[in-house]
């Protein structure tokens, strides 16, 4: 048996997770928690990146002995280092609005096919490749010598290694997904120097020791885990069978299925389906749904601080009375979201709900008929076909979101575990250390022997989940037509 550490970058907290794992057992403890508190500052909306290092550092400090570490974060966003290896400026948050208009811009000269082609990518606003385009001739990026995303900064820090994770790489739009290299036509097409592009590491390698000045003895050395946030989560699926769909259910539902190859189909392109890289080769074949961040946005609206009350008032409203698309731009930055669901409503002739539980259950119901409509979507454009959801991550403690997801989806429900990323963080280093032996179907079945998951199975003949889903438009993505 050895320990390793995770540490685990959310977009509204953080964590150092210890684990100890052998062959046959993995238990994990949560060694420190943090708040990620994003900062307006002239404009922009920014990470406050030192913050969340001077707290890992506190985390795996705490950790104890561990054999190594990985750190894994939301993917796209990046810092930009001089000649001399500094940080220049704090990294910009993927909601801040200096992309607005760019993805047309960016499309109408390279061409939204051409682009989707070579990297697979979903059209979102905050893609990495329109981030960096906002940020064409300024003088922060005339300087930059490296671009590192999130994680790849950490690292670096913690080792003075430069290099960039390959997961989280693919969630760029700089990265061709087939070849698994960067795309250097796109990146030139665009204006940018591929040169501030470092090297690629596949998950699983060992990076190096911590440096002297972080003080970390005791951690044996840093290694490249799926740094994607959602790419480990899905290592972190206990699937028994490859016929599985998920949720990867946080401030963002990653909805979709595990493939060998990309699709890249002109109706996987209009339905905002994204081809990211994952662990062993895989393919995270998926769509972004808003996910719970409606609700902790409006949470923050209402200064409401109890999660728990709130969903249970919310499961004594009435199903399905006002649902709104949730995939809808309106949604993306920062602001008032039950103003925003209130408009949604009028707009389509339904009743605004009235109180916090009303568009908390306006909110689940929505959110159970996006994972509806994107599991199917997956299935139809992949030509796969499951039978069984998981849903892992924080939303899998929310027991109306994981029932109404199995009715609206006429699919079992496997809820769980909650600490699906940090659980797959750990796992591919604990391969590196040849603890656990395997591709991913063997660590999966060590989580299913160890980790606890809740079955919920579908009620109901869906007919009310067909009626309501008209209301949403089809299949297409308002993302993609934006
Ligand atoms: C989830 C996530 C998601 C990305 C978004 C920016 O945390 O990594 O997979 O699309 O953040």
């Amino acid at each position: 048996m050895k320990s390793f550490a995770a540490v685990d970058l959310g977009a509204s907290s953080g964590r150092v997770v210890r684990a100890v794992v052998g062959p046959e057992s993995l238990e994990l403890t949560e060694v420190h928690r943090f708040p990620n508190e994003p900062v307006l500052v002239g404009g922009t909306l920014h990470w406050d990146v030192l913050s969340l290092y001077r707290e890992i550092l506190t985390g795996l400090r705490a950790a104890g002995p561990v054999a190594s570490a990985g750190v894994d974060s939301w993917a796209v966003d990046y810092g930009l280092l001089d000649s001399s290896g500094a940080l220049l400026g704090n990294p910009v948050h993927y909601r801040d609005s200096r992309t607005d208009g760019v993805p047309d811009r960016v499309e109408a000269s390279i061409g939204a096919d051409r682009l989707y082609a070579t990297t697979g990518l979903q059209r979102q606003p905050f893609n990495t490749l329109f981030q960096l385009a906002a940020a064409l001739g300024t003088p922060q990026l005339a300087a930059a010598r490296h671009l590192l995303l999130v994680p790849d900064l950490v690292t670096y820090w913690l080792t003075g290694e430069v290099g960039a994770e390959l997961t989280n790489a693919s969630t760029t739009q700089l990265f061709d997904l087939n070849r698994r290299r960067w795309a250097t036509d796109v990146i030139t097409a665009t204006g940018l120097d591929p040169a501030i592009l470092p090297p690629l590491r596949e998950p699983g390698t060992v990076v190096g020791p911590p440096l002297p000045e972080t003080g970390l003895s005791d951690v044996d050395s840093i290694v490249a885990v799926g740094s994607h946030d959602t790419a480990s989560a899905v290592v972190g699926v206990p699937a028994s069978s490859p016929r599985f769909a998920y949720v990867s259910c946080g401030t963002w539902s990653l909805v979709g299925v595990e493939l060998d190859r990309p699709v890249l189909t002109e109706a996987s392109r209009l339905a905002n389906f994204t081809n990211e890289g994952g662990v062993d080769g895989t393919v995270r074949y998926l769509r972004n749904v808003m996910g719970l961040w409606l609700l902790q946005e409006s949470m923050r609206v209402w200064d409401a601080h109890d999660v728990t009350s709130l969903v249970s008032a919310a499961a004594r409203e009435p199903a399905l009375a006002a649902v709104f698309d949730p995939d809808d731009p309106v949604f993306l930055p920062p602001g008032d979201m039950p103003a925003r669901i209130a408009a949604a409503c009028r707009r389509t002739g339904q009743p605004v709900p009235a109180t916090p539980a009303a568009f908390t259950r306006s909110i689940v119901d929505s959110l159970a008929l996006a994972h509806r409509r994107a599991v199917r979507a997956a299935q139809e454009l992949s030509q796969t076909h499951v039978d069984v959801v998981h849903v892992v991550g924080g939303g899998a403690r929310n027991e109306l979101l994981c029932q109404l997801t199995a009715d609206a989806c006429g699919l079992p429900v496997l809820a769980g575990p909650v600490e699906a990323t940090a659980l797959g963080n750990v796992l591919v280093q604990a391969r590196t250390a040849g603890v656990v032996g395997g591709d991913l179907a063997a660590m999966r079945t060590l989580l299913r022997a160890t980790q606890r998951v809740v079955r919920y199975e579908p009620h109901g003949d869906g007919r009310e989940w067909t009626a309501a889903e008209s209301l949403f438009g089809g299949s297409r993505s308002p993302l993609a037509e934006q």
